[in-house]
């Protein structure tokens, strides 16, 4: 069988996505139009054309600015809903997505209306599509303390439908230390912890995400090959990366995917993963980053099943779940 076939046939579980990310270019003009909301770009072509990143910043100036169409409950249904669609086609059986509430309650949005949208569409793919899922509310590490606890207070209401929190946007200069005292709030009131760490930012703000937010996964974490005492805590502890090939590709923080760290990583017994990010923005959704890794570094058919599998290990779904898959 071939490698794509393989890639494609295999059940997937995907543990690190914003659902904002996944706005793709069709859809975007198709919900500007309703809402009768201008885009800067003519066209899907000409917005396309603008999907160039030097870094994260450069990507997250046009992500933001997708965003703004977004404002009924059912734009952000449809948003969900067509994410999940896709990757039904692409065999992905688990989910666990971020969403951003302050990008969208900061242009007057409300929390109840973003939630609602998602957790609906959500609902809706469980039972007609048999896709299970989780859903981490992310505070946006450019913004103040103060924006993320009441970001946290209005997440509180939802708390049945919301598992986790993350920590997302700008990561340098906005270390996790920002941040310590929103996710000790957090894990009291029960939510489980995950950080971007290590994308664009250093090692250290990994042992923070560690050490000061206690988080379960660190979301990328590429940069902890920096730091062999990092390397060891993670392996030991066997603490989730989760991975995004071709993010890291379209960001520049790898120049191209034969020099990804995954396999680097595997050697030394981390526990990563592969995921897709933002796909709309960064060219593919699961299969096409598993592909794009497989080709790239070679990979064979059992480091294929021990990634996908990592995915269901790390992921928050109960056991006898899990046992499904691996
Ligand atoms: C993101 Cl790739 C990435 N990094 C940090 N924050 C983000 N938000 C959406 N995508
Ligand atoms: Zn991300």
């Amino acid at each position: 069988m071939s490698i794509e076939k393989f890639i494609e046939g295999i059940p997937k579980a995907e543990l690190h996505l914003h659902i904002e990310g996944t706005f793709e270019p069709e859809l975007m003009f198709e919900i500007a139009k309703r809402n009768n909301i201008k885009i800067k770009y003519s066209t899907v072509t000409e917005l396309k054309n603008a999907y160039k990143f030097n870094n994260l910043q450069e990507f997250l100036d046009i992500y933001y600015a997708g965003a703004n169409v977004l404002i009924h409950e059912n734009d952000f249904y449809d948003l969900t809903w067509s994410y999940l669609n896709k990757v039904h086609e692409q065999n992905v059986k688990h989910v666990e997505i971020f969403f951003d509430p302050q990008t969208h309650t900061d242009r007057g949005i409300s929390f109840d209306t973003v939630i609602t949208g998602i957790y609906k569409a959500l609902e809706d793919g469980k039972e007609k599509l048999g896709i299970t899922f989780r859903l981490i509310m992310s505070f946006l590490r450019h913004l103040d303390e103060a924006s993320a606890f009441k970001t946290l207070e209005q997440g509180l209401a939802y708390k049945k439908w919301i598992s986790g929190v993350g920590l997302d946007s700008s990561e340098i200069g906005n270390p996790p230390s920002k941040f310590e005292r929103v996710f000790a709030k957090s894990i009291e009131e029960g939510f489980i912890t995950v950080a971007h760490a290590g994308e664009e930012g250093p090692a250290e703000y990994i042992w923070e995400a560690l050490d000061l937010l206690n988080v379960k996964r660190i979301d990328h974490g590429n940069r902890c090959l920096d730091d062999h005492k990092l390397v060891d805590r993670l392996a030991t502890q066997q603490i989730p990366l989760t991975l995004c090939p071709l993010s890291n590709l379209e960001l520049k923080v790898v120049t191209d995917l034969k020099d990804h760290p995954i396999v680097k990583m595997m050697d030394k017994n981390l526990l990563v993963t592969v995921n897709s990010d933002d796909p709309a923005y960064f060219g593919g959704y699961m299969n096409e980053n598993y592909l794009g890794i497989a080709k790239a570094l070679n990979l064979s058919k059992r480091q294929i099943t021990e990634l996908v599998k990592n995915s269901f290990n790390a992921s928050w779904l109960p056991d006898t779940e899990k046992e499904k898959y691996i």
